[in-house]
């Protein structure tokens, strides 16, 4: 009997232990998800039971690789949702024609419950009007509904993105600087992206090209020393190092090559900081 109550207590300790932790766990102020970014896009995916509020880390969206973060609720329970599979579709309205764009998918499972993706914005809303649709599904009911929303794209001073002709191949490719993001004096992370236009509907993530870049300064008739060649590392991201001696005026020479044969040798990034 004694032996029995004991156990009776430790089940009931063990109990209340988890209570009390879930509680405190809850009444702890949960940091927002989204604080910091900027909600660019939101609203209902008819049919699919779910709500999608699209963020940016800047309150404009520029031409260019633009990394999203995408919020998922339950519409009518409000809770956010952190496992689905989520599918972009970026589309943009010139009115003689329409054309999408490149974009990366996130992944099923949210990260501090946001899914991150991004989308390459080839050119800005002047042009005609670019909308994100956002497919979502319900984990729960396997509904599915897209939300679709207009998205302003405005074009940086320096752009970001660059195509070609490739004089090997005839084909459209387009190259998205990624980083230097913030650049600074000395070694900087340097990564572009580059994708194929298959058809004005698909952008796929391009990998035959090699990637050689050569910084200069144009107005002091200088390059720099210690860069490292993009190299690619999947998806069509290319990643090295560009070094900038000095703050000021870089252009960022591109050349693309396709085994010996060269593809391009035109584009430049500008990058002035
Ligand atoms: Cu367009």
């Amino acid at each position: 009997m004694k032996r029995h109550i004991l156990w009776m207590w430790a089940i009931v300790c063990t109990t209340s232990a988890t209570f009390l932790f879930s509680c405190s766990k809850d009444d702890a102020p949960e940091a927002d998800p989204t604080s910091g970014l900027h909600k660019i896009s939101g609203g209902y995916a008819a049919g699919s039971g779910l709500t999608v509020d699209v963020y940016s880390a800047s309150p404009n969206v520029y031409t260019g690789y633009q990394r999203l973060s995408f919020l998922i609720k339950d519409s009518i329970t409000g809770q956010v949702i952190t496992e689905t599979p989520i599918t972009l579709h970026p589309m943009m309205d010139m009115g003689m024609m329409q054309h999408a764009s490149p974009y990366e998918n996130p992944a099923p499972v949210a990260i501090n419950k946001l899914f991150k993706g991004s989308v390459v914005f080839i050119m800005p809303s002047t042009g005609g009007t670019w909308t994100l649709g956002v497919r979502v599904t319900h984990p729960v009911t396997g509904n599915t509904g897209t939300y679709s929303g207009t998205i302003n794209v405005i074009e940086p001073t320096e752009s970001k993105i660059k195509s070609f002709t490739s004089a090997f191949n005839g084909e459209r490719y387009f190259v998205a600087l990624i980083d230097p993001e913030q650049p600074k004096i000395g070694i900087n992370d340097f990564e572009v992206a580059v994708y194929k236009r298959a058809n004005m509907m698909s952008f796929p993530a391009d990998s035959t090209l090699s990637v050689i870049h050569t910084p200069e300064m144009p107005t002091m008739g200088h390059g720099s020393p210690n860069n490292v060649q993009p190299v690619h590392m999947g998806k069509g991201h290319y990643k090295g190092k560009v070094n900038f001696t000095m703050s000021g005026f870089w252009r960022v020479h591109m050349d693309y090559m396709h085994g010996t044969e060269v593809a391009d040798t035109t584009q430049y990034f500008d990058i002035t900081f």
